[in-house]
């Protein structure tokens, strides 16, 4: 790889400032920086923050970490790459991706070609010149025949409708923008409202710290120890031999993921139903999978009797760990397991022993407001130092939604979405938005996958699109309205029958979590493999589905 090439001259539209403008600089920004500049495309990345990574710049929360194994949760496309970066454990923090990020786009010389603190305001499509003009809001108008979003799934903060929320004293600190400088919690009352990955994983390392921890839970999570440890000596370097049959399987699998794979072999060795099971039997299961016996079910997706079986399990998991039996009960989910992400932390439940952590469990009364001396409950007012909120983001579409995008005849993408949900083609394209490509959009495999191999297939897809066209002579392509239409029916269908999308369940895959956002489950299912042979297909057959022009 040559880390010394210059910007190629475009060999495509004239009148555009660069071929391609790229929004984020995550694992998705990068790599198609990098595969389009290797191909001969001029780009240039627009990223909202002042340094490189994405999800993995802004979530720099006590405690964030990977929840696949980083030796997989990694770029593939670069053997140098896998050969020379030395990843210290099995799933790594924060700061070790983001170092990662930061050394992947100092060999690649990336950073020539990327402005930082450039957030993108709006997009607008011109329709007789095939080009976007992208906006800043640093006001630059850059003027492109491409327009790629890689502005991740999960990178549009929500802030709680709390009363209050502004008039607290004290600190307020969000885990989707920690502050770069960290902070001490040491000698303070803290508070964290929300128990998803982010709560789950950063209250344990607050309780570190803090002289006194209130966690508010409205909804418990599932979680299970992530068990991650740095490498035995020469384990790293025997895994690294294997690299190429590892990166092999990942691709052959439905969620890209091979190692952390617990789950994987707990699913391929799941042959009973747990209603079958007399219920003696399935507490032994804990005793063969540990946390993954209630996992270990082959009905678990699909009945709901069989799931609230399974979920017993999980509740004599977490009984075995937590002494209070009345903070046990409060920290078992009331909805489906599947219906959300399966969180991994590092000594989430025994941080409930500390006698300096207490649960508030909103289900017993829910938050009042928020007022200038912490938090007041219909169980209590709770006097704080410092809150932190946990609070989630609008997923999947928040990211695209709050760019205004404009397409053809000027049509706002977000007025789209707003009332037909998040129609995508394959979550690469969207009808009405020619030459726009989303990365791991709505649609796609996405957030039920792993990422950096999601993101990989997308990014060599959209590549492969773009020379397709540079060769053929076409300056203009779009999703068309009845395959998308037909796709997102297809992806629903998939999940439809499981607990997924039951009543029971409200998560943030189906918008559940964002007022007024439209019910639709909206990641792809059926696994990667089906669905980079669906995308294989398409172009097989001339970019089925999409118009050329
Ligand atoms: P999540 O998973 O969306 O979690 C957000 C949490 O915040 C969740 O427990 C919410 O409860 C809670 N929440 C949100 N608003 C409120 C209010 N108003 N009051 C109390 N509690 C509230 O976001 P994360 O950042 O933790 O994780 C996102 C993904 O990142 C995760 O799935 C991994 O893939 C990585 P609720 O469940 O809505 O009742």
């Amino acid at each position: 790889m040559s880390s010394t090439q210059l910007l190629p001259e475009s060999t495509l539209d004239r009148a555009a400032d660069v071929d391609v403008v790229v929004i984020g600089a995550g694992f998705s920004g990068l790599y198609m920086l990098h595969k389009l500049r290797e191909l001969g495309f001029s780009a240039r990345v627009l990223e909202a923050g002042d340094g490189l990574g994405g999800t993995w710049y802004w979530n720099r929360y006590p405690g964030a970490r990977v929840d696949v194994q980083s030796i997989e949760y990694s770029y593939s496309f670069s053997e140098e790459i896998q050969e020379e970066w030395e990843w210290s454990e099995l799933f790594s923090p924060q700061r070790e991706i983001e170092a990662y990020i930061n050394w992947v786009a100092d060999k690649l010389d990336l950073r020539r070609n990327i402005s930082l603190s450039t957030r993108v305001a709006s997009a607008s499509y011109d329709e007789s010149a095939s080009t976007w003009t992208v906006s800043t809001d640093t006001g630059e108008h850059i003027v492109s025949q491409f327009n790629i979003a890689a502005t991740g799934c999960l990178s549009a903060p929500l802030e709680p409708d709390i009363p209050g929320l502004h008039s607290f004293a004290g600190t307020t600190l969000y885990t989707n923008r920690f502050p770069k400088e960290g902070f001490d919690f040491s000698g303070l009352r803290a508070g964290v409202i929300g128990t998803g990955s982010s709560g789950v994983q950063s209250i344990p390392v607050i309780a570190q710290q803090a002289s006194s921890l209130v966690v508010f839970q409205r909804s418990a999570a599932y979680s299970r120890p992530s068990n991650t440890r740095p490498f035995e000596p020469g384990e790293y370097e025997g895994m690294k031999l294997d690299y190429d049959s590892i990166r092999e399987a990942e691709r052959k699998s439905p969620a890209g993921v091979v190692l952390s794979g617990a789950l994987a072999v707990v699913a391929a060795g799941a042959t009973r139903d747990i209603l079958e099971t007399p219920v003696a039997e399935r507490m032994a299961a804990i005793d063969e999978y540990g946390w993954l016996a209630p996992l270990a079910w082959t009905d678990l997706q699909t009945d709901e009797q069989a799931n609230a079986a399974a979920v017993e399990i999980y509740a004599e998991l977490v009984r075995r760990v937590v002494h209070d039996p009345g903070v046990a009960a409060s920290l078992v989910p009331r909805y489906p397991m599947g219906c959300k992400r399966m969180i991994v932390d590092v000594d989430y439940f025994e941080t409930y022993n500390q006698p300096h952590v207490r649960l508030v469990d909103l289900r017993q009364g829910g938050i009042v407001a928020i007022t200038p001396t912490g938090v007041e409950t219909a169980q209590g007012s709770f006097d704080l130092d410092v809150l932190v909120l946990a609070t989630g983001f609008d997923a999947m579409t928040g990211a695209l939604r709050r760019i205004d995008f404009r397409g053809r005849d000027g049509a706002s993408l977000a007025d789209y979405w707003d009332e037909e949900g998040p129609v995508s083609y394959l979550g690469l394209g969207v009808a009405g938005f020619p030459n726009l490509f989303t990365v791991t959009g709505p649609g796609s495999p996405s957030v039920l996958s792993n990422m950096v191999v999601s993101i990989e297939q997308h990014v060599e897809w959209i590549a492969d699109c773009l020379v397709h066209m540079r060769s053929t002579g076409y300056s203009s392509i779009e999703a068309e309205v009845e395959p998308s239409l037909e796709w997102v029916e297809h992806v629903r269908s998939l999940a439809e029958g499981t607990v997924r999308v039951a009543d029971s369940c409200s998560s943030w895959y189906l918008g559940a979590n964002v007022p007024g956002k439209k019910r639709i489950y909206m990641p792809y299912s059926g696994g990667l493999p089906a669905y980079r042979a669906k995308c294989d297909e398409v172009v097989a057959a001339g970019y089925e589905g999409f118009k050329l022009k």
